[in-house]
């Protein structure tokens, strides 16, 4: 008898292993918009429009394929409003003896199907998501024994297990993370290159339409709308990465330019996380370029870094977390989300900058998200949920495997040390040395407290002086409390004081 073959938007892979077995000639293949996942939080339109977009494109690429395709679009008057609704229609409609589904990214959506097989009786195959390098039992199975879990050795074995940028099992270039050569500022005249942009054709045109009707109220700018929609210009973006971009990207990785949103970074997370690109040909054209010495190895091993190490981390420590790790507060931050997250009206430069582009692209790079976004958040005690609800809606690659471990995790350290080893919490000075922000400030960033000084300064002493129970014990930020121990009484009053102001008017 026939399968009911749900593909998820974020499965959009013609390699993925619910098609492998898949009969054209009996089964069908289903996919929804549905307003249930563009509304469950209130995605950036330009996330929406996209994935909508790449869905439509690759219903279509399956059709030509000769799959039977069943599309529900969002306007169409029958729709449900949710994946499960969708799918027990279509599994009365049809004589269909399972449902077949990839591993869902998130444990909401497991969870929602496993209920089709608990209250339904509709009998369900869930296959193993093998798009990754690392299924979850291999990370259960090297996380065991383990007392502390740090990306950098998960990395390593990884390294080793698929003998990339390796000989004889050691690294290629004599080491195994080449961080100290990336943190470099570029001088004015490095122009950052042309991103990769992707015209509009009739079906996202029809989408763009659709998200303008239907999601007036949703944060973000629509257009310009310019990302790849399908697999074949995700491929064509990524060989734009490779050719013009990687062989500085390890030089510039960590630096921040106002008005450039891009960088030298790859911008291929919306393309991976929805499964248009797959991590395998990202990590290979990447050792390609190095072994045709079109790019450095500090440069390529920061790439495949990401790749193969933080990004399979990042997912092993979600499921192993999950349910439950949305709820983790270990400073116990209550502060509501501020405004300017959303309107980027705010005095701060360099938070200005990334909510601009945030809200025009659907995208910032990750040291706007960790040292700049995540940063203000943990200085000031954010409620780690609103946080967290934030990153997921706003950016064009956020889905809840990935997003989740690095707000709560790496950003906030609301896990309290699972995932990093100490809180990523910085002062101006480390934004100043990786930015031209500080130049066009409102605020002097070498002023420490007082009126005019830069709030990272103050609020950077009074995050650790107020959490002092829970951080002086943590050897890699228990020393800095000998630093703020030797300030002077004066000081110390002073950058409580200038926190206290600041903080009741973000209040
Ligand atoms: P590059 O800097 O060019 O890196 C190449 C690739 O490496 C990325 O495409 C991505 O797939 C992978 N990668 C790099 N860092 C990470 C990481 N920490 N976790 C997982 N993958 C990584 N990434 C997401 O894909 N979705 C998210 O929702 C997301 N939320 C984040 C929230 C916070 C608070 C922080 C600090 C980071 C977040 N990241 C997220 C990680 C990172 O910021 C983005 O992957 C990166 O900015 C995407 O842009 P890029 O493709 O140009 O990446
Ligand atoms: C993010 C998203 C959105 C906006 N819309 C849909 C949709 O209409 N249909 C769908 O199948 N998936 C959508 N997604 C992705 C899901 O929310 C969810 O994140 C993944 O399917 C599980 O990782
Ligand atoms: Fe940001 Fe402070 Fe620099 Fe202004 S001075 S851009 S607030 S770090």
């Amino acid at each position: 008898m026939a399968n009911l073959i749900l593909i998820l938007g974020d499965q959009l892979s013609p390699t993925i292993s619910s098609l492998a077995d898949c009969d054209k000639s009996s089964d069908s293949i289903f996919m929804c918009e549905v307003s249930e996942e563009a509304r469950y939080v209130k995605h950036h339109r330009k996330k929406i429009a996209f994935l909508f977009s790449a869905m439509r494109h690759f219903a279509k690429e399956l059709e030509d394929e000769g799959y039977r395709v069943v599309y529900r679009k969002f306007e169409d008057s029958e729709n449900k409003g949710s994946i499960e609704a969708e799918i027990r229609r279509q599994m009365a409609d049809g004589n269909y003896e399972k449902l077949l589904v990839t591993h869902p990214g998130e444990y909401r959506v497991l969870e929602n199907l496993s209920k089709l097989k608990s209250d339904y009786g509709i009998s369900l195959d869930i296959l193993e998501d093998d798009r990754f390098f690392c299924s979850t039992d291999e990370f259960s199975r090297w996380v065991k024994g383990r007392k502390q879990l740090r990306m950098e050795y998960f990395y390593r074995d990884m390294r080793r297990r698929f003998s990339i940028l390796t000989e004889g099992g050691a690294p290629i270039g004599g080491s195994w993370n080449y961080d100290s050569e990336n943190r470099k500022f570029p001088d004015d005249d490095v122009k950052t290159p042309q991103t990769a942009k992707f015209d509009t054709d009739k079906i996202t045109e029809d989408v763009l339409k659709l998200v303008a009707d239907k999601f007036p109220d949703h944060f973000g700018e629509i257009e310009p709308f310019d990302f790849a929609v399908t697999r074949a210009d995700a491929l064509k973006a990524l060989n734009d990465f490779v050719r013009c971009r990687l062989e500085t990207f390890g030089d510039y990785q960590d630096a921040m330019r106002e008005g450039d949103p891009w960088m030298f970074h790859a911008h291929i997370s919306f393309y991976l996380n929805c499964g248009l690109l797959n991590p395998r040909e990202c990590v290979a054209a990447a050792v390609d370029a190095y072994e045709r010495g079109e790019a450095p190895i500090n440069a390529v091993e920061g790439f495949i870094r990401q790749i193969i190490g933080w990004r399979e981390f990042i997912r092993g420590i979600y499921w192993m977390m999950m349910p439950g790790y949305e709820a983790l507060n270990f400073f116990d931050s209550k502060r509501a989300l501020p405004d300017f997250y959303w309107s980027g009206d705010t005095m701060m430069n360099c938070i200005k900058d990334c909510i601009h582009s945030t809200k025009n692209y659907a995208y910032a790079h990750h040291i706007q998200r960790l040292m700049v976004l995540g940063n203000f958040a943990l200085l000031t005690g954010i409620n780690p949920k609103e946080v967290s609800d934030w990153f997921l809606s706003v950016y064009a690659d956020a889905y809840e495997w990935v997003e989740l471990p690095n707000v709560i995790g790496m950003a906030l350290f609301a896990d309290g040390g699972k995932l990093a080893s100490k809180p990523y919490a910085s002062g101006g000075n480390y934004i100043n040395k990786m930015s031209n922000y500080c130049k066009s400030c409102h605020y002097k960033v070498s002023k420490k407290s007082g009126e005019g000084a830069c709030p990272f300064n103050y609020l950077y002493w009074d995050f650790l002086a107020r959490n002092r129970t829970k951080l002086e014990g943590n050897p890699r930020i228990g020393m800095l409390y000998k630093t703020y121990d030797r300030m002077s009484e004066e000081k110390k009053a002073a950058i409580a004081k200038s926190s206290a102001d600041f903080l009741k008017e973000l209040d």
